[in-house]
Protein backbone atom coordinates (compact mmCIF):
# COMPACT_ATOMS: atom_id res chain seq x y z
CA UNK A 1 0.00 0.00 0.00
CA UNK A 2 3.17 1.91 -0.77
CA UNK A 3 2.90 2.68 -3.60
CA UNK A 4 2.75 6.24 -3.90
CA UNK A 5 5.64 7.48 -1.93
CA UNK A 6 7.07 9.83 -4.43
CA UNK A 7 3.50 11.68 -4.63
CA UNK A 8 2.33 15.21 -2.62
CA UNK A 9 -1.42 15.28 -2.97
CA UNK A 10 -3.13 18.67 -2.46
CA UNK A 11 -7.30 17.89 -1.57
CA UNK A 12 -9.55 21.37 -1.34
CA UNK A 13 -12.46 20.92 0.64
CA UNK A 14 -10.84 17.95 2.64
CA UNK A 15 -12.84 18.26 6.08
CA UNK A 16 -15.67 16.50 4.45
CA UNK A 17 -17.46 14.58 1.82
CA UNK A 18 -15.69 13.80 -1.08
CA UNK A 19 -12.35 15.85 0.00
CA UNK A 20 -12.27 13.66 2.96
CA UNK A 21 -12.55 10.27 1.40
CA UNK A 22 -9.64 11.72 -1.44
CA UNK A 23 -7.71 12.41 1.61
CA UNK A 24 -8.21 9.07 2.82
CA UNK A 25 -7.52 6.56 -0.51
CA UNK A 26 -4.00 8.76 -0.99
CA UNK A 27 -2.80 8.75 2.49
CA UNK A 28 -3.97 4.73 2.73
CA UNK A 29 -1.85 4.13 -0.66
CA UNK A 30 1.82 5.91 0.63
CA UNK A 31 1.26 9.42 -0.03
CA UNK A 32 1.58 12.59 1.71
CA UNK A 33 -1.37 14.38 1.56
CA UNK A 34 -2.61 18.47 2.20
CA UNK A 35 -5.70 18.45 3.58
CA UNK A 36 -7.07 22.22 2.76
CA UNK A 37 -10.42 23.46 4.29
CA UNK A 38 -12.19 26.13 6.16
CA UNK A 39 -12.56 24.82 9.13
CA UNK A 40 -9.75 22.80 11.18
CA UNK A 41 -11.27 20.67 13.68
CA UNK A 42 -12.53 18.24 10.80
CA UNK A 43 -8.99 18.42 9.33
CA UNK A 44 -7.13 17.87 12.11
CA UNK A 45 -9.39 14.75 12.89
CA UNK A 46 -8.38 13.43 9.58
CA UNK A 47 -5.11 14.07 9.95
CA UNK A 48 -5.23 12.60 13.11
CA UNK A 49 -6.55 9.14 11.86
CA UNK A 50 -4.05 9.22 8.75
CA UNK A 51 -1.00 9.57 10.83
CA UNK A 52 1.91 11.76 9.99
CA UNK A 53 0.82 10.93 6.07
CA UNK A 54 -2.19 13.78 6.36
CA UNK A 55 -1.02 17.64 7.28
CA UNK A 56 -4.47 20.13 7.61
CA UNK A 57 -3.91 23.17 6.41
CA UNK A 58 -6.46 25.65 7.75
CA UNK A 59 -7.54 27.95 4.10
CA UNK A 60 -10.12 30.02 2.78
CA UNK A 61 -9.52 29.33 -0.81
CA UNK A 62 -11.69 32.94 -1.20
CA UNK A 63 -8.55 34.66 -0.21
CA UNK A 64 -6.19 34.65 -3.09
CA UNK A 65 -3.02 36.35 -1.07
CA UNK A 66 -4.45 33.40 1.59
CA UNK A 67 -3.72 31.00 -0.94
CA UNK A 68 -0.33 31.40 -2.72
CA UNK A 69 1.18 31.40 0.74
CA UNK A 70 -0.11 28.60 2.13
CA UNK A 71 1.39 26.82 -1.23
CA UNK A 72 4.39 29.26 -0.64
CA UNK A 73 5.01 28.14 3.22
CA UNK A 74 4.23 24.50 2.85
CA UNK A 75 6.55 22.37 4.62
CA UNK A 76 9.39 20.91 2.70
CA UNK A 77 8.06 17.35 2.42
CA UNK A 78 4.69 18.71 1.13
CA UNK A 79 6.02 21.00 -0.98
CA UNK A 80 6.18 19.23 -4.89
CA UNK A 81 2.54 18.96 -4.80
CA UNK A 82 2.56 16.56 -8.26
CA UNK A 83 -1.46 16.06 -7.67
CA UNK A 84 -3.81 19.10 -7.00
CA UNK A 85 -7.33 17.84 -6.51
CA UNK A 86 -10.11 21.09 -6.99
CA UNK A 87 -12.78 19.48 -4.82
CA UNK A 88 -13.67 22.63 -2.42
CA UNK A 89 -17.33 24.15 -3.64
CA UNK A 90 -20.89 24.69 -2.50
CA UNK A 91 -24.27 24.97 -4.33
CA UNK A 92 -26.28 27.54 -2.45
CA UNK A 93 -28.62 28.81 -5.22
CA UNK A 94 -31.55 28.33 -2.38
CA UNK A 95 -34.20 29.11 -5.24
CA UNK A 96 -34.52 30.15 -8.83
CA UNK A 97 -32.30 32.39 -10.23
CA UNK A 98 -34.98 35.48 -9.82
CA UNK A 99 -35.35 34.67 -6.22
CA UNK A 100 -31.50 33.77 -5.25
CA UNK A 101 -29.49 36.43 -3.18
CA UNK A 102 -26.53 37.92 -4.59
CA UNK A 103 -24.18 37.24 -1.86
CA UNK A 104 -25.12 33.59 -2.18
CA UNK A 105 -24.33 33.56 -6.28
CA UNK A 106 -21.31 35.81 -5.08
CA UNK A 107 -19.87 32.98 -2.77
CA UNK A 108 -20.59 30.40 -5.20
CA UNK A 109 -18.19 32.15 -8.12
CA UNK A 110 -15.97 33.20 -5.66
CA UNK A 111 -15.60 29.61 -4.35
CA UNK A 112 -15.91 27.25 -7.34
CA UNK A 113 -14.14 29.73 -9.82
CA UNK A 114 -11.86 32.01 -8.58
CA UNK A 115 -10.24 29.43 -5.48
CA UNK A 116 -10.28 27.06 -7.66
CA UNK A 117 -8.31 28.92 -10.54
CA UNK A 118 -6.02 30.54 -7.95
CA UNK A 119 -4.86 26.77 -6.63
CA UNK A 120 -4.52 26.31 -10.50
CA UNK A 121 -1.86 29.15 -10.68
CA UNK A 122 -0.42 28.57 -7.27
CA UNK A 123 0.43 24.42 -7.69
CA UNK A 124 1.05 24.95 -11.89
CA UNK A 125 4.52 26.20 -12.07
CA UNK A 126 6.09 23.63 -9.82
CA UNK A 127 4.45 20.95 -11.79
CA UNK A 128 5.51 22.17 -15.24
CA UNK A 129 9.28 22.86 -13.63
CA UNK A 130 9.35 18.95 -13.03
CA UNK A 131 7.73 18.21 -16.28
CA UNK A 132 5.11 15.98 -14.02
CA UNK A 133 1.62 16.54 -12.39
CA UNK A 134 -1.93 16.04 -12.51
CA UNK A 135 -4.97 18.51 -11.62
CA UNK A 136 -8.39 16.76 -11.09
CA UNK A 137 -11.28 19.28 -10.89
CA UNK A 138 -14.58 18.30 -9.37
CA UNK A 139 -17.21 19.22 -11.40
CA UNK A 140 -21.03 17.93 -11.36
CA UNK A 141 -23.65 16.52 -13.63
CA UNK A 142 -25.49 19.82 -12.83
CA UNK A 143 -22.42 21.24 -15.56
CA UNK A 144 -24.13 19.77 -18.04
CA UNK A 145 -27.77 18.91 -17.25
CA UNK A 146 -29.82 22.38 -16.07
CA UNK A 147 -31.83 21.83 -13.35
CA UNK A 148 -34.09 23.93 -11.44
CA UNK A 149 -32.34 25.89 -8.78
CA UNK A 150 -29.11 25.04 -9.27
CA UNK A 151 -28.66 28.34 -11.78
CA UNK A 152 -25.57 29.67 -10.61
CA UNK A 153 -23.95 26.07 -9.55
CA UNK A 154 -24.67 24.35 -12.54
CA UNK A 155 -23.09 27.39 -14.20
CA UNK A 156 -19.93 27.45 -11.86
CA UNK A 157 -19.63 23.52 -12.51
CA UNK A 158 -19.84 24.31 -16.49
CA UNK A 159 -17.21 26.41 -16.00
CA UNK A 160 -15.26 23.92 -14.54
CA UNK A 161 -15.71 21.65 -17.19
CA UNK A 162 -14.53 23.81 -20.14
CA UNK A 163 -12.16 25.14 -18.28
CA UNK A 164 -10.80 21.70 -17.58
CA UNK A 165 -10.46 20.85 -21.18
CA UNK A 166 -9.01 24.54 -22.25
CA UNK A 167 -6.41 23.42 -19.54
CA UNK A 168 -5.82 19.91 -20.60
CA UNK A 169 -5.55 21.13 -24.42
CA UNK A 170 -2.63 23.96 -23.19
CA UNK A 171 -0.82 21.11 -21.11
CA UNK A 172 -0.06 19.12 -24.05
CA UNK A 173 3.23 17.47 -24.18
CA UNK A 174 4.23 18.92 -20.45
CA UNK A 175 4.13 15.80 -18.84
CA UNK A 176 0.83 17.84 -17.00
CA UNK A 177 -2.50 16.18 -17.04
CA UNK A 178 -5.65 17.33 -16.24
CA UNK A 179 -9.00 15.93 -15.89
CA UNK A 180 -12.59 17.14 -14.91
CA UNK A 181 -14.62 14.48 -12.76
CA UNK A 182 -18.57 14.87 -12.71
CA UNK A 183 -20.95 12.99 -10.25
CA UNK A 184 -24.27 12.92 -10.00
CA UNK A 185 -26.12 13.19 -6.46
CA UNK A 186 -23.60 11.99 -3.76
CA UNK A 187 -24.45 11.61 -0.06
CA UNK A 188 -22.19 14.63 1.74
CA UNK A 189 -23.04 17.79 3.45
CA UNK A 190 -23.20 19.24 0.48
CA UNK A 191 -27.06 19.53 0.52
CA UNK A 192 -26.94 20.44 4.48
CA UNK A 193 -24.67 23.21 3.26
CA UNK A 194 -27.39 24.52 1.00
CA UNK A 195 -30.34 24.17 3.41
CA UNK A 196 -28.71 24.86 6.36
CA UNK A 197 -31.27 25.61 8.95
CA UNK A 198 -33.31 22.52 7.51
CA UNK A 199 -31.82 19.34 7.96
CA UNK A 200 -35.15 17.50 6.97
CA UNK A 201 -35.45 19.35 3.78
CA UNK A 202 -31.02 18.84 3.24
CA UNK A 203 -32.31 14.78 3.96
CA UNK A 204 -34.70 14.90 1.66
CA UNK A 205 -32.07 14.99 -1.18
CA UNK A 206 -30.86 11.53 -0.59
CA UNK A 207 -34.11 9.65 0.07
CA UNK A 208 -35.59 6.95 -2.12
CA UNK A 209 -32.50 6.44 -4.09
CA UNK A 210 -28.95 5.14 -3.47
CA UNK A 211 -26.93 8.15 -3.53
CA UNK A 212 -23.34 8.35 -4.83
CA UNK A 213 -20.86 7.67 -1.78
CA UNK A 214 -17.75 9.61 -1.54
CA UNK A 215 -15.32 6.58 -1.47
CA UNK A 216 -16.79 6.02 -5.19
CA UNK A 217 -15.95 9.70 -6.38
CA UNK A 218 -12.38 8.71 -4.36
CA UNK A 219 -11.71 5.90 -6.82
CA UNK A 220 -13.02 7.70 -9.57
CA UNK A 221 -9.76 10.49 -8.97
CA UNK A 222 -7.49 7.96 -8.02
CA UNK A 223 -8.09 6.13 -11.10
CA UNK A 224 -7.74 9.04 -13.53
CA UNK A 225 -4.23 9.80 -11.84
CA UNK A 226 -3.29 6.51 -11.88
CA UNK A 227 -3.19 5.83 -15.76
CA UNK A 228 -0.17 5.57 -17.65
CA UNK A 229 1.78 8.71 -18.19
CA UNK A 230 0.09 8.81 -21.86
CA UNK A 231 -3.38 8.77 -20.71
CA UNK A 232 -5.27 11.78 -20.12
CA UNK A 233 -8.35 11.05 -18.55
CA UNK A 234 -10.42 13.89 -19.54
CA UNK A 235 -13.52 13.64 -18.38
CA UNK A 236 -15.43 11.27 -15.99
CA UNK A 237 -19.40 11.43 -15.39
CA UNK A 238 -20.79 9.09 -12.13
CA UNK A 239 -23.78 9.03 -11.65
CA UNK A 240 -26.62 7.08 -9.10
CA UNK A 241 -28.14 4.10 -10.83
CA UNK A 242 -31.16 5.34 -9.89
CA UNK A 243 -30.45 9.10 -11.46
CA UNK A 244 -31.16 10.41 -14.94
CA UNK A 245 -29.50 12.63 -16.85
CA UNK A 246 -30.56 15.87 -15.31
CA UNK A 247 -29.74 17.39 -12.24
CA UNK A 248 -32.69 16.33 -9.92
CA UNK A 249 -34.49 13.63 -11.62
CA UNK A 250 -34.77 10.42 -9.71
CA UNK A 251 -36.43 6.96 -10.19
CA UNK A 252 -37.41 6.67 -6.44
CA UNK A 253 -38.18 3.62 -4.83
P1 LIG B 1 -19.20 18.98 1.26
O1 LIG B 1 -20.00 20.18 1.65
O2 LIG B 1 -19.21 17.82 2.17
O3 LIG B 1 -17.70 19.39 0.95
C1 LIG B 1 -17.30 20.64 0.45
C2 LIG B 1 -16.01 21.05 1.12
O4 LIG B 1 -15.54 22.27 0.58
C3 LIG B 1 -16.17 21.23 2.62
O5 LIG B 1 -15.26 20.40 3.28
C4 LIG B 1 -15.87 22.69 2.85
O6 LIG B 1 -15.17 22.82 4.08
C5 LIG B 1 -15.01 23.05 1.64
N1 LIG B 1 -15.09 24.47 1.31
C6 LIG B 1 -16.20 25.20 1.04
N2 LIG B 1 -15.88 26.48 0.84
C7 LIG B 1 -14.53 26.58 1.00
C8 LIG B 1 -13.60 27.65 0.95
N3 LIG B 1 -14.00 28.91 0.70
N4 LIG B 1 -12.29 27.38 1.17
C9 LIG B 1 -11.89 26.13 1.44
N5 LIG B 1 -12.71 25.08 1.51
C10 LIG B 1 -14.02 25.30 1.29
O7 LIG B 1 -19.77 18.56 -0.16
P2 LIG B 1 -19.20 17.57 -1.29
O8 LIG B 1 -18.16 16.67 -0.79
O9 LIG B 1 -20.39 17.01 -1.93
O10 LIG B 1 -18.56 18.62 -2.30
C11 LIG B 1 -17.31 18.47 -2.91
C12 LIG B 1 -17.39 18.95 -4.34
O11 LIG B 1 -18.23 18.06 -5.07
C13 LIG B 1 -17.97 20.33 -4.53
O12 LIG B 1 -17.23 21.03 -5.50
C14 LIG B 1 -19.39 20.05 -5.02
O13 LIG B 1 -19.88 21.09 -5.79
C15 LIG B 1 -19.16 18.79 -5.83
N6 LIG B 1 -20.30 17.92 -6.11
C16 LIG B 1 -21.11 17.45 -5.10
C17 LIG B 1 -22.14 16.58 -5.42
C18 LIG B 1 -23.07 16.06 -4.37
O14 LIG B 1 -24.19 15.62 -4.73
N7 LIG B 1 -22.70 15.99 -3.13
C19 LIG B 1 -22.37 16.14 -6.78
C20 LIG B 1 -21.46 16.67 -7.74
C21 LIG B 1 -20.46 17.53 -7.40
P3 LIG B 1 -15.23 24.15 4.97
O15 LIG B 1 -16.67 24.55 5.03
O16 LIG B 1 -14.66 23.73 6.28
O17 LIG B 1 -14.37 25.13 4.26
C1 LIG C 1 -24.94 18.34 -7.34
C2 LIG C 1 -25.42 17.26 -8.25
O1 LIG C 1 -27.41 15.88 -9.03
O2 LIG C 1 -27.35 16.51 -6.68
O3 LIG C 1 -23.65 18.70 -7.76
O4 LIG C 1 -27.84 18.19 -8.35
S1 LIG C 1 -27.10 16.95 -8.08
Amino acid sequence: AGDLADEVVFVTGAGSGFGAAIARKYAGRGARVVAAGRRASPLEALAGACGGAVLPLQLDLRDRAAVFEAFESLPEAFRAVSILVNNAGLGVDRGKAQDSALDDVETMIATNISGLLYCVHAALPGMLGRGRGHIVNIGSIAGRANGPGSTVYGATKAFVLQYSKNLKSDLIGTGVRCSYIAPGAAETEFWSVRWKDDEERARAAYTGYKPLQPEDVAEAVFFATSMPAHVDVTELELMPHQQGFGARIFARD
